[in-house]
């Protein structure tokens, strides 16, 4: 498809490197290339890239990928880089954009892009090597002047074993580090047919209504082919699948991808929920090689879950899932949200009783984040939780408070802080919680031993009892991009543009 009128646009992605590998750019990345041989697509960190690289490169398209935290941050760079290079188009993606389109008014921001991006890309790209007008692209919008031209969603795409496997050699190649990591992540599924009311999946599948199946799944044999490829070609003594339910809660499926993954056998990670778990499920998780799993609590009462969450399921189900996983060897960690709307310090008391009764192998807590269109946010606005500007003050993270009304963030975020801590704790003195929160003092020191509690657990979470060279990576990964909750700046290295 290169025979166009024009030559075909050079396209730079742009994304700072965090924990995990980007596996949206990697997608994009090779459904572009296996769609136009010879397009020069790189990859630039703002960590690792400085501005020169990416002015030598020139791009005609510079791609971001965010999340609401990294929006204000990235509008800023795409500005800088608007100045600093000669004129080219910016495109925004990801989960920001696409409950938050409104974001095209920002300056500097050319095109957004809503839901999957491999079909809205190629088209983009397409348009551009055709000379022909972009505003009409399925998917995107896009601002011309004054004028924003909005077009519908793009159709989800059904048949996900016809995409090629994602291009991670686009930031390994930045990324020795990164590329020798432990864990690589690999997805069998996309889309979740629940409804939580924190999560973005339940807009989503609002938005994307009619466009096709919203939980689609990749076949084992294309799932275990990707994993071949992955250990031909690097270090892979982990998988981490990162869908947000497993596939293999389909029977029929973990059955049939047991029978493929039997001599790979590498240990891996899955997220799924409590109600899906039986106990065939876990005989088979076991068989074929999972390490551990992750399955969120997020809330302990179970009344505030259901009218508020919508997750239905009880605690005892919690319990009895966690339990069965735990004792057929598979480690859980049980992720929880504080500092919920409609919530004080108690409930938040409650969860953390919850996940010591079920002592899960790792626990951690994030603080609750209002983003965008979620129908969680949506209540908090009409009742006045959360101001207008709300997306203004997002955080990065979910580590840090939020600013819905009523919440004490004082001691929720010190809670948070000392959660790893309380829950060790709690699993010898359950009674004695709210004692061990108003004695241990509120300070560095604390933190640094809560950060150190949880980077112990998460380790036994993940298996990664792998060789002491591949740990201290993992440790430095850690340190340099701030997952432990503490970032060193003279470690990481600062961004150049
Ligand atoms: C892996 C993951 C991470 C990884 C890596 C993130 C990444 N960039 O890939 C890590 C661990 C770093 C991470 C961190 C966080 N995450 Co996260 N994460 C995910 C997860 C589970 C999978 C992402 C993924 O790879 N999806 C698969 C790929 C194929 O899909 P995709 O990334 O969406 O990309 C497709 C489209 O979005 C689109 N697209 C994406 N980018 C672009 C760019 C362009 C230009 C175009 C055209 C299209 C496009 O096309 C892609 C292919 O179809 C998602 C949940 C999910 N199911 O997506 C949450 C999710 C993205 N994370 C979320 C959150 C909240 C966080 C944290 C803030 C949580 C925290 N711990 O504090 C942090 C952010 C920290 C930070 N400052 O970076 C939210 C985001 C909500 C929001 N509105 O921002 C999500 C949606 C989960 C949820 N709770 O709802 N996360
Ligand atoms: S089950 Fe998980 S991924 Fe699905 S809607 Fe709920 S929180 Fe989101």
């Amino acid at each position: 498809m290169t025979n166009g009128k024009h030559s075909l646009p050079r396209i730079a992605f742009v994304y700072k490197l965090s924990i995990k590998e980007p596996l949206g750019i990697a997608y994009l990345s090779a459904y572009l290339k296996a769609r136009f041989p010879g397009i020069p697509v790189a990859f630039f960190d703002p960590k690792v890239d400085d501005l020169r690289s990416i002015r030598d490169f020139a791009p005609n398209l510079v791609l971001y990928s965010i999340m609401s935290g990294q929006y204000r941050e990235n509008v800023r760079r795409n500005l800088n880089l608007k100045q600093a290079l000669p004129p080219y188009l910016s495109v925004f993606g990801g989960p920001h954009p696409t409950y938050f389109p409104d974001m095209i008014e920002d300056e500097g921001v050319d095109i957004v892009c809503r839901g999957e991006g491999e079909h809205a890309l190629a088209s983009l790209v397409q348009a551009l090597l055709e000379g022909d007008d972009i505003t009409g692209v399925q998917g995107l919008w896009v601002k011309r002047g004054a004028t924003i031209y909005k077009n519908d969603f793009e159709s989800l795409i059904s048949d996900l074993d016809s995409l090629p496997f994602p291009d991670r050699d686009l930031f390994y190649d930045k990324s020795p580090l990164f590329r020798g990591r432990i864990a690589k992540s690999v997805f069998t599924a996309r889309g979740c047919p629940f409804r939580c009311t924190y999560c973005y999946n339940s807009s989503l599948n609002l938005l994307v209504k009619g466009k096709g199946r919203v939980r689609r799944y990749r076949s084992p044999t294309s799932v275990v082919a990707e994993i071949r490829q992955l250990q031909v070609r690097y270090p892979l003594p982990f998988v981490l699948f990162g869908e947000d339910v497993f596939a293999g809660v389909k029977l029929d499926w973990l059955k049939e991808f047991d029978d493929l993954y039997k001599d790979l056998r590498i240990p891996y990670n899955v997220s799924i929920r409590a109600e899906l778990v039986t106990s065939e499920c876990v005989r088979y998780l076991k068989k074929s090689g999972c390490a551990s799993v992750c399955l969120a609590i997020e809330h302990g009462g179970f009344d505030y879950r259901k009218k508020y969450l919508d997750r239905h399921m009880t605690n005892e189900q919690l319990l009895g899932s966690i339990r069965m996983l735990e004792s057929a060897g598979i480690r859980v960690a049980t992720p929880t949200m504080i500092g919920l709307p409609y919530t004080s310090l108690e409930d938040d008391f409650k969860t953390l009783e919850l996940v010591c009764e079920a002592r899960p192998t790792f626990g951690g807590a994030t603080i609750f984040q209002p983003y965008p269109g979620l129908p969680l946010t949506e209540i908090c606005l009409k009742d006045g939780l959360i101001d207008r500007n709300f997306v203004d003050r997002l955080n990065t993270d979910c580590y840090q408070s939020a600013h819905i009304k009523g919440i004490d963030y004082a001691r929720v975020s010190k809670l948070r802080r000392i959660f790893g801590i309380l829950r060790v704790l709690g699993y010898y003195f359950p009674r004695h919680l709210r004692n061990f929160y108003k004695f241990i003092p509120d300070i560095f020191v604390v933190y640094q031993i809560n950060n150190f509690l949880n980077f112990i657990y998460f380790n036994k979470f993940y298996d990664y009892s792998r060789g002491f060279s591949a740990k201290w990576r993992e440790i430095f990964v850690g340190l340099d991009t701030g997952a432990f909750g503490v970032r060193l700046r003279g470690l990481g290295r600062k961004e150049k543009f």
